[in-house]
């Protein structure tokens, strides 16, 4: 054999030797993900996932039961006005710098707060009138205030182009003209919109209107909220968001809800509505309850349902929110029953009343049918890539580019399709600022049941094709992107101007 055949053999071997070890790394546990359908938690990532930068792996840390000692179930308060008119509220909001106790035992936790040290008050936005909100940042860093879910012109929205300098304020003025329904707030500036959400802000906003219906509206009382999220704190108590950022999406192993591990809640046997909103970073929760029975959904992102729907479990991915009522007519007093995210209980309900249930809360639904008809779609958005290499239409976010341009008052619907990728696949959450939206198709097939509703933020699967239908009422620029926070910030993001 000459020298030449030597090499050629030689090359061969070597590149047979590093094609087993890159299929070896590929279906490893711990390895990308490839071909799960469920991009979370079903095994242990060794600890890989930590600050990973690059090409992404999905999210791969498991929910645990805590063995905390349970605690009242935290109720943000209600966010006084300064000041109120015939048609406006004036209200003030500011970021802050705070130490949070999350576990009985231990130190206090350094976290981003509004009005307080964690999270922040319910506001509520009256439909018909007007809402002046001062904003204050009082981090050392910029921030914004985006209100996710109103339907505002892109100037008060809180983008990225509307960042706030530390020690700076500003008035936005929300004119409130939507169904009522559960939305939120949360910072949305350039680059650290994911580490100031981990850290601790995002707070309620509660559309309110005057029709009169049985459900139960007693805040903080037969109507509560519930914000949940996964977090992971290092050893000595604290939310190190450098270390354990992932460029899929952050995610932890310890469930909080409305700040708090391990809540408990006291009912009655009457019927108890609870605002679900999923303000993780990365992770889908599907909430159950333990005894395995059905609650009932009745509102989705941007208001009621058409008719209540029946569930035994509800997947709810990052920023998207549900109303559910829950049963407790057939508990006895003392009798308990948790609500569990992925299995993992996170606050239990324990009767202590027994009361009759009252009013017909079923006539709150009109029953008519949602517009959710097939149609043909005016724009095809391809959402793709894992980590560092996610994009819209093959293109990565710039703030001086506009992609896409509609008149003001136009009706549009986009197909948003979700390519899969040869390094892994995950559902991206796709929200559009400045508008609700309805969902038309996923996959030619009309929506669930539980999603013939208003909805700002749409779950799309690996390889599907999801349309949705919107009209775009305020002018201004706004954004869509991927609400996993990470991905947003690695480029899952676009501009759309209503002109
Ligand atoms: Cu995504």
């Amino acid at each position: 054999m000459n020298r030449v055949m030597k090499w050629i053999i030689g090359m061969g071997i070597v590149s047979i030797m590093i094609g087993l070890l890159l299929l070896l790394f590929t279906f490893a546990p711990g390895g990308w993900m490839m071909g799960n359908g469920s991009f979370m938690g079903d095994r242990d990532d060794g600890g890989m996932m930590h600050g990973n930068g690059g090409m992404g792996r999905g999210n791969t840390i498991d929910l645990i039961t805590s063995d905390e000692p349970a605690q009242p179930l935290p109720i943000p308060e209600r966010l006084q006005p300064d000041r109120v008119t015939d048609e406006a509220l004036y209200y003030t909001v500011r970021t802050e710098r705070g130490k949070h106790r999350f576990f009985d035992e231990g130190v206090n936790t350094e976290t981003l707060g509004y009005n307080g040290d964690l999270l922040g008050p319910m506001i509520e936005l009256p439909a018909g009138k007007t809402v002046y909100i001062n904003t204050i940042n009082q981090l050392d860093e910029p921030t914004s205030f985006h209100w996710h879910g109103l339907v505002i012109p892109g100037e008060e929205d809180g983008g990225p182009h509307h960042s706030i300098e530390p020690g700076e304020q500003t008035q936005v003025r929300l004119d409130i003209d939507q169904q009522p329904g559960t939305l939120w707030f949360h910072p949305h500036p350039m680059g650290a919109t994911a580490e100031q959400v981990y850290l601790g802000l995002a707070g309620l906003l509660y559309v309110t209107d005057q029709a009169e219906t049985e459900l139960p509206n007693e805040y903080g009382v037969d109507d509560i909220p519930l914000i949940v999220q996964d977090r992971l704190f290092t050893d000595d108590g604290q939310l190190d968001y450098d270390r354990q950022m992932n460029v899929d999406g952050t995610v932890g192993d310890t469930l909080i809800v409305n700040g708090a591990i391990n809540t408990t809640f006291d009912v009655t046997t009457n019927m108890l509505r609870v605002r679900l909103v999923n303000g993780s970073n990365a992770r889908n929760l599907d909430f159950s309850l333990s005894n395995g029975k059905a609650f009932t959904q009745i509102a989705t992102d941007g208001g009621l349902l058409d008719k209540p729907v029946s569930l035994q479990t509800l997947t709810l991915t990052p920023s998207e929110r549900a109303e559910i009522l829950i049963d407790f007519s057939d508990l006895s007093i003392g009798d308990d029953l948790a609500l569990q995210a992925d299995g993992i209980p996170f606050t239990t309900f324990t009767v202590r009343d027994e009361v009759e249930q009252d009013g017909e809360w079923s006539d709150a639904f009109d029953g008519t049918s949602a517009p959710n008809e097939s149609s043909v779609a005016d724009r095809r958005l391809t959402l793709f890539g894992m980590g560092n290499m996610v994009s819209i239409d093959g293109k990565q976010f710039d703030p001086d580019r506009i992609d896409i341009n509609v008149q003001q008052g136009s009706t549009e619907v986009w197909e948003i399709y979700n390519r899969e990728d040869m390094m892994g696949r995950m559902t991206h959450p796709f929200h559009v600022h400045g508008v609700q939206f309805r969902i038309l198709e996923r996959d030619g097939n009309p929506p669930p049941d539980n999603e013939r509703g208003w909805k700002d933020t749409v779950a799309v699967a690996p390889g599907e094709k999801v349309k949705i239908e919107m009209t775009f009422r305020e002018t201004g620029t706004f954004m869509y992107h991927c609400h996993i926070l990470e991905h947003e910030e690695n480029g899952m993001m676009g501009q759309l101007k209503v002109n």
